[in-house]
């Protein structure tokens, strides 16, 4: 009896297995027939290209970072955000993020919305400035129905909560508005304000080809200086998004913005809105007179001194109490069309935040992606002390290509082959790169990263170095080649380039990459040049993507360090619907 009816139970039990697998079969033939019907496949269909491990709010338009801040043990990342579309239209509001570890992020309600008479069409960038006492303020632009532009203020609802949920417009905004009507479309985006020794509270605003310096003793009645903190001479248009700090010279620590000692020098950065480049010079600044002498100018095309050679705009700094670091974030903005925006419901990136130094003896700044991005790492590969022989191709195996992180060190042990290149070659890293891409042969170089590379390479962007002799010296170039990163042609693929500061008789060439799936974000010299990129393959996505290093030179090249890692995804989550 207990036989049968066990027999019994094993054929229900049989039955309905083959039921399941006949239903599944059912649902997949009918998945296949409306695939045909509609005339797509799942192999067909478009890539999405969102990043894992890249900031990005889960829909909609993004663009300039605001008002980053440490507080109370969290990260704030504000940013311009369009809750209503993923393209860029006036009426931007402020949208907020939080995080313990500027990675893994939790998204909380928009903080300012484009409903008062001086920003009703629009709240604008702007930045964060920590008052005595401990009191977060907001100082930004706002845009209203005229198009005319003004600064305003806002404070924190209730300043005891870490995460800085609510946020209230001041009654006195706005608080600085253009002298006249020539200034309405062009003077925005305040920096965050420094405090001098005599109490005295100043910031500076973007204008056409200069940043305005405000002062004020309460932060809230602010007058404009005769003479603008800096400008140039020639016409370079809107300069948006200005920051200025102060870097150490010789110490490894970020300063807070109202550091003044005689062991500083200051940056300033400008978003020049005619290129959408972040151009920046050092310089001394005088606090006591507001005299900036910048030891270089932004127009100086021999120097050239960028954030990043290739997609990187209005970026914003602020200093990390916790970790004693300056930390720079920027939006990085789509190469793709607005339809394709639409099609996929979102648009732009952040930057992976860096670190910021200034590299003394060079004086330039040195970024390097914060160092909590490490833990994001697993799956380690090596190369120690190999020959990339001229024409080689290696492929690094055994860790996820399209979400990876490459640290490589390149010694070149002969450099009598290297080709002459004429002076005047010096000038533009960017267009030396067009004419020697990566499938262009050289003596030294191009040898580098191929990445986002598909199976037959059809597809593949590439990061690579080429060494020229100028002279009696060698000169490091460094590109970034997105022509063959897609198979599709309906969006810009530049080619990005500058050079590297590096001494390649004494010193090795060395590159850091992060790929995150549609993003390559690229560190040169250790953070002297940096080049990020924006790709959107179609074969070389998720497993199928592939990671090589390559040498197209004639002359041999020795790698004496390579390290890869597979990259974890980020925790981006939602607190409320925002
Ligand atoms: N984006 C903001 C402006 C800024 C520009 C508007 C820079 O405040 O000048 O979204 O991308």
């Amino acid at each position: 009896m207990r036989v049968m009816m066990i027999m019994q139970q094993k054929k229900k039990m049989w039955t309905f297995v083959l039921q399941l697998h006949v239903l599944i079969l059912l649902v997949l033939f009918c998945c296949k027939i409306s695939c045909i019907l509609d005339g797509s496949s799942s192999m067909e269909q478009k890539p999405n290209y969102r990043t894992a491990y890249h900031f990005q709010p889960p829909k909609n338009w993004m663009n300039d970072p605001n008002g980053p801040l440490y507080y109370k043990g969290v990260y704030h990342l504000f940013y311009q955000y369009n809750p209503t579309s993923p393209v860029f239209e006036t009426k931007i509001s402020w949208a907020h993020s939080v995080s313990r570890d500027l990675i893994n992020w939790v998204h909380l309600e928009r903080i300012l919305d484009p409903t008062d008479s001086y920003d009703n069409n629009g709240c604008w960038s702007g930045s964060i400035t920590i008052l005595p006492g401990g009191k977060p303020a907001i100082l930004y632009t706002g845009n209203n129905l005229n198009d005319m532009q003004s600064q305003n203020l806002a404070m924190p609802k209730n300043s005891s909560d870490p995460l800085l949920r609510e946020w209230v417009k001041s009654e006195h905004n706005p608080l600085m508005i253009p002298v006249d009507e020539s200034e309405y479309k062009n003077f925005r985006d305040p920096t965050t304000a420094w405090i001098g020794l005599d109490r005295i509270w100043r910031v500076i605003i973007g204008g056409d080809g200069k940043v305005f310096l405000y002062k004020s003793g309460d932060f809230i009645g602010w007058n404009r200086s005769d003479q603008p903190l800096h400008s140039t001479l020639g016409k370079t248009g809107m300069w948006e998004c200005p920051d200025f700090y102060p870097v150490s010279v010789g110490g490894k620590n970020g300063l807070d913005t109202s550091v003044f000692n005689g062991r500083i020098k200051h940056v300033l950065k400008v978003s020049v809105m005619n290129n959408t480049h972040d151009d920046y010079v050092i310089g001394r600044y005088e606090e006591l007179t507001d005299k900036f002498e910048a030891e270089s100018e932004f127009m100086d095309s021999r120097l050239q001194m960028r954030y990043d050679y290739g997609k990187f705009y209005a970026s914003k700094s602020f200093f990390d109490s916790a970790k004693s670091r300056r930390i720079l974030w920027a939006w990085i903005p789509e190469s793709d069309s607005e339809e394709n925006a639409i099609e996929k419901g979102w648009a732009g990136l952040q930057s992976i935040p860096r670190t910021i130094l200034l590299d003394e003896r060079r004086n330039r700044l040195i970024q390097w992606p914060v160092k909590e991005i490490d833990k994001l790492r697993s799956n380690e590969v090596k190369i120690r002390n190999k020959m990339l022989k001229g024409g080689a191709l290696i492929e690094i195996e055994d860790i996820t290509a399209s979400q990876a992180d490459v640290e490589a060190s390149f010694k070149l042990r002969n450099l009598e082959a290297a080709e002459e290149l004429d002076g005047k070659n010096l000038v533009n890293g960017s267009l030396l790169c067009s004419s020697r891409r990566a499938s262009v042969r050289g003596a030294i170089g191009p040898f580098g990263l191929i990445v986002l590379a598909s199976e037959g390479l059809e597809e593949q962007t590439t990061i690579f170095f080429h060494v020229f002799r100028n002279g009696t010296k060698y000169v490091v170039l460094m590109c970034s080649d997105q022509s063959r990163s897609s198979l599709r042609d309906d969006f810009e693929k530049d080619t990005y380039g500058a050079f590297v500061d590096v001494n390649p008789l004494h010193e090795e060439i060395s590159l850091r990459t992060l790929v995150d799936g549609s993003i390559v974000e690229s560190f040169g010299g250790g953070g002297l040049t940096c080049i990020t990129a924006r790709v959107y393959p179609e074969l070389a996505i998720g497993k199928e993507a592939r990671l090589y290093m390559f040498n197209n030179g004639t002359i041999d090249v020795a790698i004496s360090r390579m390290n890869a890692w597979s990259m974890k995804s980020a925790q981006f989550h939602q607190l409320l619907s925002s």
